[in-house]
């Protein structure tokens, strides 16, 4: 009986746990079908978003975010404007226009200008644009003669008044329309916090403007002697993309309200310093940056400094950072091309 009465309650017990695995995996199996079904839904869903995106940009690969579908239909609006004029250029090489322009070309003994210099200026800056004038750039046919014969171009480089047209923008028209020298950037908007996106639009501008080795950003109370820079850059024509100044790393300010504060400043290690970039006064940049900042302008981001903010540009690309210390104006050095004021 014994035996017996513990057989059963063993029975029992096989036939209850029996029926506990039957449920656990008739449970499991219906939780594992969820979750596949979720899974595959899931899956539906990304296909049909990817497709979408697919569907929208045009584009084979299949898109992540929306700030990468952004730069797509940017490279694509830019990528059209390219096979276009590669179209027009077919169809005029066909025509032979091309050759002659060419052949016009070679002929001419304009070659291509060395360098072109802007020289950042501000409303109310008036006696400093005049002081270079007479001290180092020159005006009407002196600063003509520069750019014919030496391919040194000069010009004085602003924005607009945030309210358009007003007597801040008339007054520098009319300066300009004296002087022929200011090179006006009509969507910037002027104001000490956009310096960083006034220099970036400037080599942006320059280089859709003028057909340069280089393009050089000074500041308006640097005098500079024109001929030593040509000859140091007249020096580095063989290197493609070179960055030229007195290379320096300040210090950075993560207090909020200290006069240089830099918002960004966690992203620049724990050094306290930023990377060494060339300082503000003065810099040169070679054509292939310019074109670089022209074409990839909406995606470089600014620092609190314009010459930070260039040298972040070039930190991540092959660039030859040239520390060239005839280009530290403020410092008096021996045998500097140029001085601050
Ligand atoms: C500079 O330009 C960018 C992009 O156009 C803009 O978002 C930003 O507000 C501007 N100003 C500063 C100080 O960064
Ligand atoms: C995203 C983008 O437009 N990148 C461009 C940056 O500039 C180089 C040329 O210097 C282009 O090749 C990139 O496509």
């Amino acid at each position: 009986m014994q035996t017996k009465g513990s057989t059963v309650r063993f029975t029992g017990m096989v036939i209850r746990s029996r029926i506990s695995i039957l449920m656990f995996s008739m449970f499991s199996t219906i939780a594992s079908l969820y979750v596949a079904g979720r899974l595959w839904q899931d899956a539906e869903n990304r296909v049909y978003l990817a497709k979408e995106l697919d569907r929208i940009t045009g584009q084979g690969k299949s898109v992540v975010s929306v700030d990468d579908s952004w730069k797509i239909i940017d490279c694509r609006e830019q990528q059209k404007k390219l096979s276009g004029l590669e179209m027009e250029l077919a169809a005029a090489r066909q025509e032979g226009f091309v050759s002659k322009l060419l052949s016009e070309i070679n002929r001419s003994p304009k070659k291509k200008p060395l360098v072109v210099i802007g020289i950042l200026t501000g409303f109310g800056r008036k006696s400093n644009r005049d002081a270079i004038r007479k001290a180092w750039m020159g005006t009407g046919k002196t600063l003509k003669r520069m750019e014919e014969q030496k391919g040194i171009i000069i010009r004085f480089v602003i924005g607009r008044s945030s309210n358009q047209g007003d007597s801040l923008d008339r007054s520098i028209d009319n300066e300009n329309k004296l002087t022929n020298d200011i090179f006006i950037l009509d969507n910037h908007v002027e104001a000490p916090e956009e310096l960083p996106n006034k220099t970036k639009l400037f080599f942006a501008n320059a280089a859709e403007n003028w057909d340069a080795d280089y393009y050089a950003k000074v500041n308006d109370d640097v005098y500079l002697n024109v001929d030593a820079l040509a000859n140091t850059l007249a020096a580095h024509l063989d290197k493609p993309r070179v960055y030229i100044g007195c290379m320096k790393s300040g210090e950075v300010f993560s207090e909020r309200g200290k006069k240089w504060y830099e918002p960004d400043w966690w992203k620049f290690g724990d050094g306290k310093n930023y990377f060494r970039h060339a300082s503000g006064e003065m810099f040169v940049i070679s054509q292939a940056l310019s074109k670089f900042i022209l074409i990839n302008k909406s995606f470089l981001r600014t620092y609190a400094h314009d010459d930070v903010s260039v040298g972040s540009w070039f930190i991540g690309l092959d660039v030859k950072h040239v520390d060239e210390n005839k280009f530290c104006c403020s410092s008096w050095s021996a045998g500097a091309l140029c001085s601050g004021v």
